[in-house]
């Protein structure tokens, strides 16, 4: 049985909801708690509530909507993504998993399906590292791989909390609430983006993951004595910024002389003080993302880059100190999920590959909790994170109808 998938609603919504950002359209910027995720957080739970699912909100923002099935004392199947986005991104990250998730319950209800397994539509809380420097909050959350003392050292920007950021979005109650019992969810299925070249380069057109890379994000402060640009002399400096250059040298060095094409590493944050083009730098703080299908090799990466801002920060005679603000494990998909999902693929006759995700997602953690796997839509030009990622409406509509196809097999098998 083939859901049938409304490809101009689904469109329409992708495109409203890219509107409500903080920058101008097709740029999306969306940071958790802001008043743009706000409005995106109340548009979405009036479409949910439209198809008419449950919906409720946990301790830290995680938007359910449920679909109730026919038999109440089995455990639901989970599907969902994430509608935060960095900022001056695109329209589809994350965006396609909430909504093609929504659209797939609103074509199963089209077509008479009654299933068994309630199935629940979840949109996650800042799976973007933005505000606090700490990727998959929520589903970190409902994972309970994330401890209340860790939570309690998250600061923005501005030096708020994570509690007060909460306080500020009317977000309530204890974390360690929401997270998930063990056996909540029978299966987790995410629909999302490729945010790479591959399905569109071989131009298949449902990519099927098997395993998601480790990511890991490490934080570098360098401070000197700064001083006046034009009184101190060369000989005389202590300039963090040119050791926090060389630092950006070993990351690309090191991750290229990993020895795997699988290595990645990247400085995508800098901040320095006190920022006057006349005033020597007297702190610069680097966030690192590095990440690896391989573990191991990815925490070699890792070490290999703090020993060489150690070396860096000790040559330069400034100061240095680090965090690792997370080092996760990669996540391997469930069989019995890849099944289902391959099952709906040749059910709506679509070819389908089976591949890695280079990108890190919430169903990294909610593997741990539970079977899942991912469907992967092509991106035009490999291209994410920027303004200009695209995915058709046809493209995004088939990813939805293998989403549907999956659910309706997990949600009726035992
Ligand atoms: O960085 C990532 O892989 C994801 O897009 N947050
Ligand atoms: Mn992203
Ligand atoms: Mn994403």
């Amino acid at each position: 049985m083939r859901a049938p998938i409304d490809t101009e609603r689904l469109s329409a919504e992708i495109e409203e909801l890219a509107r409500i950002s903080d920058s101008p359209y097709p740029s999306v910027t969306r940071v958790l708690f802001t008043e743009a995720d706000m409005r995106a957080r109340r548009w979405l739970t009036g479409r949910m509530e439209d198809a008419g699912l449950a919906v409720r909100v946990d301790a830290v923002g995680n938007i359910f909507g449920r679909w109730e099935g026919t038999d109440p004392d089995a455990a639901a199947v989970a599907t969902g993504s994430h509608t935060d986005a960095i900022p001056d991104a695109g329209r589809f990250d994350g965006v396609i998993g909430v909504l093609g998730g929504l659209e797939a319950i609103r074509a199963l209800q089209a077509a008479g399906v009654r299933p068994r397994r309630a199935i629940e539509l979840i949109m996650f809380t800042a799976e973007e590292p933005t505000r606090f420097a700490f990727g998959c909050l929520g589903s970190r959350v409902l994972a309970g791989v994330v401890t209340p003392e860790r939570l309690e050292r998250l600061r923005d920007a501005e030096g708020r909390t994570l509690d007060d950021a909460r306080a500020q979005a009317g977000v309530s109650g204890p974390i360690p609430g929401a997270r998930l019992a063990a056996g909540a969810y029978a299966a987790f299925v995410e629909l999302h983006i490729e945010q790479g070249p591959e399905l569109e380069r071989t131009g298949v057109p449902i990519g099927v993951v098997t395993a998601i890379a480790a990511p890991a994000t490490l934080r570098v402060e360098l401070t000197g004595e700064g001083g006046h640009a034009g009184a101190v002399l060369m000989p005389e400096r202590h300039d963090p910024l040119v050791a926090a250059a060389e630092v950006v040298q070993a990351v690309d060095r090191l991750a290229r002389a990993s020895g795997s094409p699988d290595t990645v590493g990247t400085v995508g944050l800098m901040t320095l003080e006190p920022g006057a083009v006349n005033s020597i730098p007297r702190r610069v703080r680097m966030d690192i993302d590095i990440r690896d299908t391989d573990e191991a090799r990815r925490d070699g990466v890792l070490e290999g880059v703090r020993e060489a801002a150690r070396a860096a920060a000790a040559s330069r005679g400034v100061g240095h100190s680090d965090e690792v603000l997370n080092a996760d494990g990669p996540a391997t998909s469930d069989p019995a999920v890849l099944s289902a999902i391959e099952e709906a693929c040749a059910e709506s006759g679509l070819t389908s590959s089976r591949m890695v995700s280079r990108a890190y997602h919430d169903a990294v953690f909610m593997a741990r909790i539970c079977p899942t796997a991912m469907i992967f839509v092509p991106s035009a030009g490999g291209v994410s994170h920027r303004p200009d990622e695209y995915t058709s409406p046809e493209e995004v509509a088939r990813g939805a109808e293998v989403l549907a196809g999956a659910l309706m097999r997990l949600s009726t098998r035992l």
